[in-house]
């Protein structure tokens, strides 16, 4: 590697932040059931505690994403304690996530079910959500809805559009200057026939007409088979409307597994069309970065680490990309430099130059490692075991 490449990597860990969700630190499982772990965060302090330690073996997680119902059960008036806890524990809150699926009144939508007092209901706390944001500091509001249907001809597709915009655009007008509303879609589950905001096309009409402070928040492992996510990147970026990743790896649906697992190449290719765009620009793409996962069998904190190791790795050998070979050969149709441009990026061992940019950062060169050695996890497990939650939600 030459020094200008070395700088490349370098500044590309420098400005790389990854935020951490508080609900993949908690006992989670599937649809069929939970299997639980003694270590596993119960109570929002323990979340906070356990983030903590991600943050300070790897130095590049200071937020944590809090889901409004799980994390804050009385909404604003949980907000003194949380911001306690974040001060106390060096880690600030992140995206807020509203809760908007799963209590009963929600079992035929949110901001589309037929029911006006329902959709009265979840923009209430949507908008209690925008309030939470503020009070934390926090920016962005993720909007993730369960809102679908399970069988043909039962839902009006056009008169939930239309809800759903209403209540979008009356929310928005809650919103800060310095607040963004993120619209996350979804194909399906757990609605298997459609879901309201089923694609990146649908979350980018939505944001537009919702306000000039509303962007869509694209989930890695929402998307069917086979699909782009880094071509619906590329064209969210041109559209100045990419506000953020959920970032976790699939290889059937939303399996919610550790990004780059089963497809590095995927997540690698996703951070080049960001940094390539970045290079041609000369702007940088304001996006947030949030792991979204729920480790069912992998030790959660062992987990996160290493999610936040191998996403520092991928976005590092992105940066690697010859940008200018790889334009010159694009507008050539050199084929195979084009694509050769973007494979020795891919190919080269950046494992090296991360371990020393850590170690310039007075941090352990393997997080992994050093939480091992840490103790913390024995001393959870031993201190948590005997209060496992059963509940069947994430919180
Ligand atoms: C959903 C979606 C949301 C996340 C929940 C837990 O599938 O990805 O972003 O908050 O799961
Ligand atoms: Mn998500
Ligand atoms: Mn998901």
């Amino acid at each position: 590697m030459n020094t200008q490449q070395t700088d490349r990597v370098v500044q590309a860990l420098n400005s790389f932040r990854i935020e951490l969700p508080s609900w993949g630190f908690s006992n989670t499982g599937t649809r069929f059931g939970k299997y639980l772990q003694a270590a596993a965060a119960l109570t929002i302090e323990e979340k906070f505690s356990d983030a903590q330690q991600v943050h300070r073996l790897t130095g590049v997680c200071p937020t944590l994403a809090l889901h409004v119902l799980w994390d804050l059960p009385n909404g604003v008036d949980d907000v003194d304690g949380i911001a306690a806890l974040a001060a106390r524990h060096g880690v600030q809150p992140g995206s807020i996530n509203p809760n908007l699926f799963e209590e009963q009144i929600y079992k035929f939508g949110s901001f589309g079910n037929p029911d006006a007092s329902v959709r009265q209901h979840a923009l209430q706390h949507a908008k209690d959500s925008v309030r939470i944001a503020r009070r934390l500091n926090s920016r962005d509001i993720v909007l993730w809805f369960a809102d679908g249907s399970n069988y043909p001809g039962t839902a009006n597709v056009r008169r939930r559009k239309q809800w759903f915009e209403e209540n979008l655009r009356t929310l928005h007008a809650d919103v800060d200057s310095h607040q963004r509303l993120l619209v996350e879609y979804k194909p399906f589950e757990p609605a298997f026939y459609h879901t309201d905001i089923a694609d990146w096309g649908m979350a980018l009409s939505f944001a537009r007409s919702a306000g000039p402070r509303a962007r869509v928040l694209v989930d890695t492992g929402h998307h069917y088979q086979s699909q782009k996510p880094e071509q619906i990147a590329a064209w969210l970026l041109a559209e100045d409307m990419l506000g953020g990743f959920h970032l976790n790896d699939r290889r059937y649906a939303d399996d919610d597994l550790t990004l780059g697992s089963i497809d590095p190449y995927q997540v690698f290719r996703i951070f080049h069309e960001i940094l390539f765009f970045e290079w041609e620009s000369g702007a940088r793409a304001d996006i947030a970065y949030m792991i979204d996962q729920s480790h069912n069998l992998k030790g959660k904190i062992e987990a996160m680490i290493q999610t936040v190791m191998h996403a520092q790795e991928l976005y590092a050998k992105a940066a690697l990309v010859d940008y200018p070979g790889l334009a010159s050969a694009q507008a050539r149709c050199q084929l195979v430099d084009a694509e050769s441009a973007l494979r020795d990026a891919f190919s080269t061992d950046v494992r090296p130059i991360i371990e020393e940019w850590r170690r310039a950062k007075q941090l352990p060169a393997d997080p992994l490692d050093a939480f091992r050695q840490s103790g913390y996890l024995e001393r959870i497990t031993t201190e948590r075991r005997g209060r496992m939650s059963v509940t069947s939600s994430y919180a």
